[in-house]
């Protein structure tokens, strides 16, 4: 297949005005009828021959200003309909028949537990009809639904219920409009027997907007936090972005076969069962949040996307990176700013640098792909996000709100790029971006090297800042970036001194110094002893930070910075520390040993009165083995990471048995249930402390995880008990497992945690173990949510047994991702990327995981989503 290339847009070559589609929705295929009013594009000279997107479509007939078309008048491919001759206006009408009922892609209008829906972003339109399926190519849409009046009750499309009535042989119809023009992208559709669930809401100028989320009946009682949480969103928007709703009604429905968490399509959003369902039985804390955020993330995009949306998929950030980076505001006002920073934190980390260090490295807004649905990566999201979030801050609020405000209001109704974006907020601000732009073409993580000199006779203290930015695919030479780094400096009794650089007023005691060059130097005068210095406070840029801070230095952070975030980073990196420390003896054969340092560091925390629980929470939250596979320098050793986690874990159990044991205690509290702050940060120190026990092997911590798996009366505290207990193996656990699974089996969300947990297990999640899991009757191959929760957990969460030297989860693993392609190349795509950074470890890995990549890339039938991940990673 040919990539496709940013430096090769060229405008569409005829617009659609308005789009009338019927749809006939039968049991073995579904007739499609549209009408569009078509004209040539006035931008454009020439525009030549009409040229229709679609695929897998049967086509029945296509006339044009009412003429049907003799075979001679168009051609047919694969992938397009085209017609040669066309006037400038003209008025085209396409039927084709399409067989949701077999589309396990879930791409198109297809089919999950017995409902039609579909999903169209980025390229599903075109398995529903022949349409330019380009982003910017913006309609009015009125869509007929006609469908059996008994098994779909519920015909549902965009815009406003304009008309229903009955037809004679059972069916009954429904017709929509969408007043708003859109991209084909946000079309939806959705037909089946539904439960509604209503309320509303009066926005900011007294407009009622009604809200409808919809379920399978059955469900109604898991929708009370996702309907505050919509409402929550509206009300921030509009507080904090001046944004109001623009519908008379937002329309929300639950699927369970959804290839993502969930879609924005103009008012009607379509989501996943495990982004909207909960209630405290059968959802967790981490659930309840993450509802809230997407809620959030969906409802934002009705500005940042739809309103105004994107030119092409290259521009994919300007409404991911953009809606992220205010769905993470969302959550940090709702609960705890500092809180929320770790995570997102954590999550870039995690999933974002490895990506950006590896051969599917690519910038913000890439230059080209081959399957536009490999994009939807953490650095279009995450990164993107950052980006914006960098923005923000050298702004500050009130400019980046001026400029917010300017790129809404000269861009809606409009397809546009993230140039359009940034220009908006330069306009607003009078700061020059120039450089900064780079965050958007140029990949890779960069790298900050800090010197710190301290000249006590002039009371000066300098830091020597250096950049690098690492060589990425098709990007072999960098250019210096522009770097915000804020930074603080702290006195030996932990207080923060105030800042005053070289020629300049005093100023706080953060100072944001911006980065501009290869290496640069900054100094403080008035600063008499030697200070502990505070570097990249709130992370205020996604970089990979060296420094020689001393054990004790990362200890005095943690103890006393005064921006939380450090505080944090400075306990991860200590814990970070001694896990290597481990991984050497281990690799030596050596005894691993405790360190000292970590011990009192993680007991002050604990006994210490921090105030935030959370925040204690977070720190005492060991880094994950993925996390410190991407640390470790080549080659990365997934055995002896696991093993000196493991051994860290233990110890630190039984150093602090009754710090863990009181704090265990301490954070019990009764009554009911309440996804708030307080309440999830006191169960989450009480859970993580659990967790500590249980795997130290201290006798009191087992038995009350024992009985908590039983006696919870909330999925937090039930799946707080079990995990523990899956991940040591500690008797009982199977009969634990058995019982949750007799008590759940009949919720599927539920049923994926019990698979999860599993999956990541040392013990469970052996190679033969999740051979097992694949033949629960639990388990379904076409169900996206079953597939994350077996292998994408398998491979992101169980390192150990995943990379088990003989390298038969490889092959195993391969076998998933050949089948799996058949069925859903999205999630096939998605799986053969834990293939991707083979090249860091062991020749002997090496050569086993790159003998999977090659077998995976020599299927003669192997989807364009899968191949392109397999050659990149081959490189
Ligand atoms: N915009 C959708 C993602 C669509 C992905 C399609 N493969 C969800 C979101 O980011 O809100
Ligand atoms: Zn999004």
């Amino acid at each position: 297949p040919r990539p496709v290339r940013l430096a090769e847009y060229t405008p569409p070559a005829h617009l659609v005005d308005t789009v009338q589609l019927r749809f006939e929705l039968g049991e073995e295929w579904t007739t499609v009828s549209s009408r569009l009013t078509v004209r040539a594009n006035p931008e454009r000279i020439e525009a030549g021959p009409l040229v229709l997107d679609g695929r897998e479509l049967e086509l029945l007939e296509v006339a044009v200003d009412g003429r049907p078309l003799g075979e001679g008048e168009y051609a047919l491919d694969a992938e397009s309909l085209t017609i040669p001759e066309v006037p400038e206006r003209f008025t085209l009408e396409v039927t084709t028949r399409i067989r949701p009922q077999e589309n396990t892609a879930l791409e198109g209008l297809y089919k999950s537990s017995g409902t039609f829906c579909t999903q169209c972003e980025p390229e599903g339109f075109r398995r529903i009809t022949y349409f330019p399926d380009r982003s910017d190519v913006m309609a009015r849409y009125t869509t007929t639904i006609v469908a059996d009046a008994q098994r779909y009750p519920v015909l549902l499309s965009n815009g406003n219920r304009i008309g229903a009535g009955t037809l004679t042989d059972g069916r009954h119809w429904v017709q929509w409009e969408d007043p708003f023009p859109k991209p084909s992208y946000l079309f939806a559709l959705v037909g089946g027997d539904l439960a509604r669930v209503a309320d509303s809401y009066t926005t900011m100028s007294g407009r009622q907007v009604a809200l409808h989320i919809y379920v399978e009946h059955g469900n109604e009682d898991k929708v009370d936090h996702a309907m505050r949480s919509l409402k929550e969103a509206m009300a921030w928007d509009e507080a904090t972005y001046g944004r109001e709703c623009d519908l008379d009604v937002y329309q929300i429905v639950a699927v369970e076969d959804f290839n993502m968490g969930a879609m924005e399509n103009k008012g009607l959003n379509i989501f996943n069962t495990s982004a909207i369902l909960a209630k405290p039985e059968t959802a967790t804390d981490a659930d309840f949040q993450r509802i809230e955020a997407i809620i959030g993330h969906e409802y934002f995009h009705n500005w940042s996307g739809n309103r105004v949306t994107l030119r092409d998929w290259f521009q994919l950030s300007l409404k991911e990176g953009f809606t992220v980076f205010r769905e993470q505001h969302f959550s940090a006002d709702r609960y705890s700013a500092p809180v929320q920073r770790i995570e997102d934190v954590r999550r870039l980390r995690t999933a974002q640098f490895p990506e950006d260090d590896g051969p599917t490295a690519h910038p913000v807004r890439p230059d080209s792909y081959i399957e536009i649905s490999n994009f939807y990566t953490p650095t279009v999201y995450e990164k993107g996000a950052e980006v914006v979030r960098m923005m923000y801050h050298l702004l500050g609020p009130e400019d980046f709100r001026r400029g917010t405000d300017l790129f809404f209001a000269s861009h809606d109704g409009r397809a546009v790029t993230t140039e359009d974006f940034v220009r908006a907020l330069e306009e607003a601000s009078d700061r020059d971006l120039s450089q900064f732009r780079l965050w958007y073409t140029q990949a890779g993580t960069p790298r900050l090297f800090v010197d710190a000199e301290h000249d006590p006779g002039a009371a000066t203290y300098t830091l020597h800042v250096r950049q690098e930015v690492p060589e990425t695919p098709g990007q072999a030479h960098k250019q210096p970036m522009h770097i915000p780094v804020a930074v603080g400096l702290l006195d030996r009794a932990g207080n923060a001194l105030p800042l005053r650089m070289e020629g300049e007023e005093p100023g706080g005691t953060t100072r944001v110094l911006e980065l501009r060059e290869a290496e640069q130097s900054f100094t403080f005068t008035g600063v008499g002893e030697d200070p502990v210095p505070s570097l990249l406070r709130g992370f205020s840029a996604p970089v990979r930070l060296e420094h020689d801070h001393r054990d004790q230095d990362l200890a005095f952070l943690l103890a006393h910075d005064e921006d939380l975030f450090t505080r944090w980073e400075a306990g991860q990196e200590l814990a970070c520390r001694s896990l290597f420390r481990g991984v050497a003896a281990y690799q030596a054969g050596d005894e691993m040993r405790l360190d000292e340092t970590l011990v009192e560091a993680f007991g002050g925390l604990l006994r210490g009165d921090a105030g935030d629980k959370a925040l204690v929470a977070e720190a005492l939250t060991q880094p994950d083995e993925g996390y410190l596979a991407d640390l470790m320098d080549w080659p990365v050793d997934p055995e002896a990471i696991h093993q000196a986690r493991r051994f860290t874990r233990a110890r630190l159990a039984q150093a602090l048995g009754d710090d863990f044991l009181y704090s265990y205690q301490a954070n019990q509290e009764g009554g009911e249930y309440r996804p708030d702050p307080g309440a999830i940060a006191r169960r989450r120190l009480k859970n993580l402390s659990l967790a500590y026990l249980v795997a130290g092997g201290v006798g009191e911590g087992i038995e009350a995880a024992r009985e908590q798996v039983h006696t919870a009366t909330n999925m937090t505290d039930r799946l707080g008990a079990l995990r523990p207990m899956v991940a040591e193996d500690v008797p009982g656990t199977a009969e634990s497992l058995e019982a949750f699974y007799t008590q759940w089996k009949d919720e599927p969300e539920v049923m994926d945690k019990w698979f999860a947990i599993q999956a990541t297990s040392p013990h469970y999640g052996t190679l033969a173990g999740i051979r097992r899991l694949l033949e629960h009757p639990a388990f379904n191959f076409k169900n996206p949510n079953k597939v994350r929760a077996v292998l994408g957990a398998f491979a992101r969460g169980n390192p150990y047994r995943f990379h088990a030297p003989d390298g038969e989860a490889y092959t195993f693993f391969a076998d998933q991702v050949l089948r799996l392609d058949r069925i859903n190349p999205q999630m096939a795509a998605a799986l053969a990327r834990a293939f991707s950074r083979f090249r860091r470890y062991d020749e002997a890995r090496q050569r086993l995981m790159r003998e999977q990549l090659e077998r995976i890339r020599q299927d003669p039938q192997l989807s364009r989503d899968t191949f392109e991940i397999v050659t990149k990673s081959l490189g």
